[in-house]
């Protein structure tokens, strides 16, 4: 397990080369999934599947054959990358990962190496990841495509699929050659820069395949970022798993993912969406830690974001609007969590997310060995009294803060932090 401070993995580059900075500043991303499974948002052959609908296929054990059938229903019409991309901008992400194929195997983009794919297997014909990095390249959004290298369960020698194919004569090796690694070249080679490639569940993968995995996206494009799911401890940054928080700070370039409500693709009947309060703090809390947020929306299948996803995302882009400075570059806290919120920090900042206002209003900042100098709202810049003795800084909030759901104060000091992610 990860212990506080700890630095992740020997790939990780303490996020300070030029190649992961971006990353390691983004703070906030999102997480696209869209596929034929959005268009069954959770019901297929007339049964209902709780839970994370982008798995149908495998829960309902559909046929290969059949699921490709039933695929021609996906008709994502109303699909328009630049409204898609509008409120990506709105709630403040920097970048946006999308699911370029899934474990279904399906292709969301027009590919020679296999016929299952977005333009020759549905009427839609459109290829929307070229919109859509069109539409990102207007806007200075990054792009990553998500792409599942190991399961594919359209395919007789793909991972996964157990239930039309036998899983113990397979040729994954052949699977590699002819349509995953040459899809990656599809996408690496069609869709302008990109800034991630988003493997995931590497399965059996040996250490030299996901290598090779790894050196093929960089021989492309020497500057996109791999997740570390390319798998055997590989990778440019670090991927939690699904909606998980390390316990502590994390130094290197990482990511926690959570989906917005719980499945990853759209579910018809699946509205326990996470609040903007929950997002602002989730960001906070990760941001503390050192992390990136990338959370996951699941459009429709007529191509149409979640009205709940849409009017959640854009909330907690207002409040980046006024607080952004506190997470948007900034690093983790060298002071362990309190009882009142967390902190990230910045050379000569220390920003304090009030998450929880003690009824007194009195907080305090333990083991704090820099000399503070100055407190203020981030919001409005109102001044907060507070009062140093040794390393506690004392601060007095006022009556009413800003934002209940995370008002910040910025404390600006000399000298410097020692970090002490644990305080007796
Ligand atoms: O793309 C999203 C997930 O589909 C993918 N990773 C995120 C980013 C993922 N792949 N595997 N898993 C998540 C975990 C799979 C959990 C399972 Fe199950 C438990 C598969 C089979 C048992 C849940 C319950 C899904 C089917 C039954």
């Amino acid at each position: 397990a990860q212990q506080p401070g700890e630095l992740w993995g020997k790939n990780a580059d303490a996020g300070k080369s030029a190649k992961t900075k971006w990353f390691t500043e983004a703070k906030f991303g999102l997480f696209l999934h869209w596929g034929p499974y959005s268009h069954f948002g959770g019901e297929i052959r007339g049964k209902r599947y709780y839970g994370i609908t982008e798995w149908i296929m495998q829960r309902d054990k559909t046929p290969a054959n059949e699921y490709t059938q039933l695929a021609k229903g996906f008709n994502p019409s109303e699909f328009n990358a630049e409204e898609w991309v509008n409120i990506a901008k709105a709630a403040g992400v920097k970048y946006i990962v999308i699911t370029s194929k899934h474990h279904d195997g399906f292709a969301m983009f027009d590919s020679k190496y296999s016929d299952f794919d977005i333009v020759e297997a549905t009427p839609f014909k459109r290829d929307p990841l070229k919109e859509l990095a069109a539409a990102c390249k207007k806007a200075g959004i990054k792009l990553g495509f998500y792409y599942s290298q190991f399961q594919d369960w359209h395919e007789p020698n793909g991972g996964g699929n157990g239930w039309d194919f036998d899983n113990k004569t397979k040729d994954y090796a052949s699977y590699y050659r002819n349509k995953s690694l040459p899809q990656i070249t599809e996408l690496l080679s069609n869709y302008g820069e990109l800034g991630i490639i988003w493997f995931d569940t590497p399965g059996n993968m040996s250490k030299e395949e996901s290598a090779e995995f790894m050196e093929k996206v960089h021989r492309l494009q020497p500057n996109c970022l791999v997740s570390s799911r390319v798998g055997n401890g590989l990778g440019d940054f670090k991927d939690f798993g699904d909606g998980e928080v390390p316990p502590g700070v994390v130094k290197g370039a990482w990511e926690a993912i959570f989906t917005h409500n719980d499945s990853w693709g759209y579910s018809s009947f699946d509205q326990n969406f996470k609040s903007p309060r929950e997002i602002i703090r989730l960001l906070a809390e990760v941001a503390s830690k050192g992390g990136n947020l990338m959370m996951n929306i699941g459009p429709d299948g007529k191509g149409k974001i979640p009205g709940p996803s849409e009017q959640y995302f854009r909330e907690t882009g207002r409040w980046l609007q006024k607080n952004g400075e506190a997470i948007y570059g900034t690093t983790f806290s060298p002071i362990a969590e309190q009882p009142w919120g967390v902190m990230t920090s910045r050379p000569g900042k220390l920003y304090l997310h009030v998450l929880d206002r003690p009824h007194n209003g009195k907080i305090l900042v333990p083991a704090f060995t820099g000399k503070a100098l100055k407190a203020r709202l981030l919001d409005g810049g109102k001044p907060i009294g507070f009062k140093q003795s040794g390393e506690d800084v004392w601060l007095t909030l006022p009556a009413s803060l800003p934002d209940a759901r995370n008002s910040v104060i910025v404390l600006d000091y000399s000298g410097a932090l020692e970090e002490r992610h644990a305080i007796p």
